[in-house]
């Protein structure tokens, strides 16, 4: 079944732009996913289009009104008739993109997969007001720990680190779990011809055709980018003393000036 995808925002062209852009663009058109872009000002509280206001207890800015917010969130989960806020996170799960949230990672991604619908609040210049968020919000996600303009770049990260993981959608099915993060590694470093540029060569190993080596040299490559550039990631692999042996004598046979 497709993943289906709501974002309710101002700047619903800058989302589908992204989307619609190479691989999400064609599990978008192929039917994998599908993207539902809401604009927050088809539901503004008057003609003028309004759907900001002066922040209670003062200060500079503006804020999103709770109504517009709330019935946009109503169209995104189809509801017509009497409104009712129901949470099924596991099925349909409201996501406020905030540098406040949880910060973002493969984990979190992997689990998103298992959603059937995911609508995505963007906030843009200004926040939203709480009470809305504390009804419709399950889960409040950031990308990082910076401050961006708005969610919606941050919704079209959230869209495609989650529907290359949909089936059918990457060319190759088992792409994504040989790439960085998905193993808690980074991927190894890669070549193509030619096999020698610029005096540079590709290491001789690749070139053998001996697989058992080749993957062997990959997975140690692996290990030490890791080590090298992800400290973090590396304290959190499980490796045995034997895969650490081969690791230092690996490295050491292979010395680098970053070691
Ligand atoms: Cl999700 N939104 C905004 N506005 N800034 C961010 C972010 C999200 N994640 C990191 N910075």
């Amino acid at each position: 079944m497709a993943m289906r995808f709501s974002v309710l925002t101002l700047f619903p062209e800058l989302v589908e732009s992204i989307a619609q852009t190479s691989i999400t663009g064609r599990a978008l058109k192929n039917g994998h996913i599908e993207l539902q872009t809401i604009q927050i000002r088809d539901f503004a509280i008057n003609a003028y289009g309004q759907v900001d206001d002066a922040l209670y207890g003062g200060g500079t800015g503006m804020l999103l009104r709770p109504e517009p917010v709330y019935a946009a969130w109503l169209q995104a989960t189809g509801q017509t008739g009497q409104p009712e806020v129901v949470h099924h996170p596991e099925k349909v799960r409201t996501i406020f993109l905030s540098p406040k949230g949880r910060v973002l990672n493969q984990a979190m991604v992997e689990e998103l997969t298992t959603c059937q619908h995911l609508i995505l609040i963007c906030g843009h210049y200004e926040g939203i007001d709480q009470r809305v968020l504390d009804v419709l919000v399950d889960e409040e996600v950031s990308i990082g720990d910076y401050v961006l303009t708005g969610g919606e770049i941050a919704a079209a990260v959230l869209i495609d680190a989650v529907s290359r993981l949909v089936p059918g959608v990457l060319p190759d099915q088992s792409a994504h779990e040989l790439e960085s993060h998905s193993l808690g590694r980074l991927e190894h470093p890669q070549y193509t011809r030619p096999s020698s540029w610029q005096g540079l060569k590709v290491p001789e190993v690749l070139l053998s055709g001996h697989q058992a080596r080749i993957d062997r040299f990959q997975y140690l490559s692996s290990l030490k980018d890791t080590l090298v550039k992800r400290p973090d990631l590396f304290n959190q692999l499980q490796l045995s003393a034997g895969e650490y042996q081969e690791l230092i004598e690996y490295t050491c046979q292979d010395p680098d000036p970053l070691l």
